[in-house]
C-alpha cells in the first residue's frame, strides 16, 4: 500500500498532460459532432464504489438511448490525477465530465458551500429534498458562471473524524490534532473551529500521511475510510457526524456548448436518472463499509454531537455573510 500509492499520484498527472494534449489535438482535428459522441469522465474512486458505478450507469444509459452515438469513459481510482487536476481538466475542456465532492468546488463556485457547510442537513432525507429540488438545481446552475454545468448530486452520507492514536470523544479532544481536510477554505476553518490543525491534501495522500504520523487523523463517510483502507492505520471512529457534503456530477462547459440541443438535453436526463441508482448503491455501500470496519476492529465512538455543532458558529458567521448565501441556507433550514 505504502509504495504503490506515490506513484500513482505522479501517473495521473501524467496522464492528465496527455488527455489535455488530446483533447486539444481532438479540437483542431475533429468534427464537432464526433468530439461530443466519447465523453470521458474522471473520479478518485475506486470502479465498485457508488460514484464510479452511477456515472458508468449513465453512460449505459446514454449508449442506449443514442443508438451507440453517445458514450462516456470513466476513469476511476484518480488515475487522470487529483480532484483538483480532474476539475482543471473538465474546466479546460480536455474531459467532458468529472464526479467530485462539493467540498472540492467551494473555492471555484460559492454557493457550492452551502451544502458543505457543518450541521446543515438534519438527515438523509432532509439533504434529499433540498438538493432535489429548486436549491439544489439553484446551486448547480450557479456554477456555470465559473466553465461547469451541474449534471446531479449524489449522495455521500455523513462525514465523521477518525484517528490514529487516541479516539476524539468530546470536542477538548479534537484540540491541537492534526486532521487531513479536503482543499477548501471552508474544511480549514471548520476543523479551526474544533480548534485542530487543519491539513489540506489530496484524498490519494491520505493513507501514507496517516501511516507515516504526518496527520493525527482525517474525516470522511463509511465506504470512503473503508474502501481507502484508511481504517487499517486510523482505528477510532467518532461519530461527529458535522457535514453531509454531497458528490456533484459536473459538465465542463466548454464541450457542453459544442453540443446540439438534443445531446445536452439527453446528458441532463441519463443523469438525473442515474441518481436513484447511486442512492440504491450508496445505501447498500454504508452499510457494507461501516460492518466490514467494524469486523476489522474498528472502534466506534459515539459523541456529544451537539457540542461539535455549537462550536461551528464562527464557521457560519465567516461563510455565509451575502444576501445570497444566506438566502440559500435558510431555505435549506426551511425545507422540510
Ligand atoms: C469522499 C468524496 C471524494 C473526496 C474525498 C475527500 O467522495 O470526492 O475526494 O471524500 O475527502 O467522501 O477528499
Amino acid at each position: 500500500m505504502f509504495s504503490t500509492r506515490l506513484p500513482r499520484v505522479r501517473l495521473g498527472a501524467l496522464m492528465a498532460a496527455m488527455a489535455a494534449a488530446a483533447a486539444t489535438l481532438a479540437t483542431v482535428a475533429m468534427p464537432m459532432a464526433a468530439q461530443a459522441a466519447d465523453m470521458r469522465s474522471a473520479d478518485i474512486h475506486p470502479e465498485d464504489y457508488p460514484t464510479v458505478q452511477a456515472v458508468r450507469h449513465m453512460g449505459e444509459l446514454l449508449k442506449q438511448r443514442s443508438n451507440g452515438r453517445l458514450t462516456v469513459k470513466v476513469f476511476a481510482q484518480g488515475s487522470l490525477g487529483s480532484e483538483k487536476d480532474a476539475i482543471e481538466q473538465t474546466k479546460i475542456g480536455a474531459l467532458s465530465m468529472v464526479r467530485v465532492n462539493s467540498a472540492a468546488m467551494n473555492n471555484i463556485c460559492e454557493a457550492t458551500i452551502v451544502p458543505t457547510m457543518p450541521f446543515l442537513f438534519r438527515s438523509t432525507d432532509h439533504m434529499r429534498h433540498v438538493l432535489d429540488g429548486p436549491i439544489g438545481d439553484d446551486i448547480l446552475k450557479s456554477c456555470e458562471k465559473n466553465g461547469f454545468i451541474g449534471l446531479a448530486w449524489y449522495d455521500s452520507g455523513s462525514r465523521s473524524m477518525y484517528t490514529t492514536k487516541r479516539p476524539i470523544r468530546t470536542l477538548a479532544d479534537a484540540r491541537g490534532m492534526k486532521i487531513r481536510v479536503q482543499q477548501s477554505d471552508l474544511w480549514v476553518s471548520l476543523l479551526e473551529a474544533m480548534h485542530a490543525n487543519a491539513t489540506p491534501m489530496p484524498w490519494g495522500e491520505v493513507y501514507t500521511a496517516l501511516k507515516t504520523g504526518l496527520v493525527d487523523g482525517a474525516e470522511n463517510n463509511w465506504p470512503s475510510y473503508e474502501s481507502s483502507r484508511q481504517f487499517e492505520v486510523a482505528k477510532y471512529y467518532s461519530l461527529t457526524e458535522h457535514s453531509m457534503a454531497p458528490e456533484m456530477l459536473l459538465f465542463s462547459k466548454v464541450m457542453w456548448d459544442r453540443m446540439s440541443k438534443d445531446d445536452q438535453a439527453m446528458v441532463r436526463q441519463a443523469a438525473k436518472d442515474s441518481v436513484p441508482y447511486m442512492r440504491k448503491l450508496w445505501d447498500e455501500r454504508e452499510l457494507k463499509s461501516r460492518k466490514m470496519v467494524e469486523a476489522a476492529g474498528v472502534q466506534i465512538i459515539s459523541v456529544d454531537k451537539t457540542s461539535f455543532q455549537a462550536a461551528m458558529k464562527p464557521v457560519y458567521d465567516r461563510f455565509i455573510t451575502s444576501a445570497q448565501m444566506k438566502d440559500l441556507v435558510r431555505r435549506a433550514q426551511d425545507t422540510k
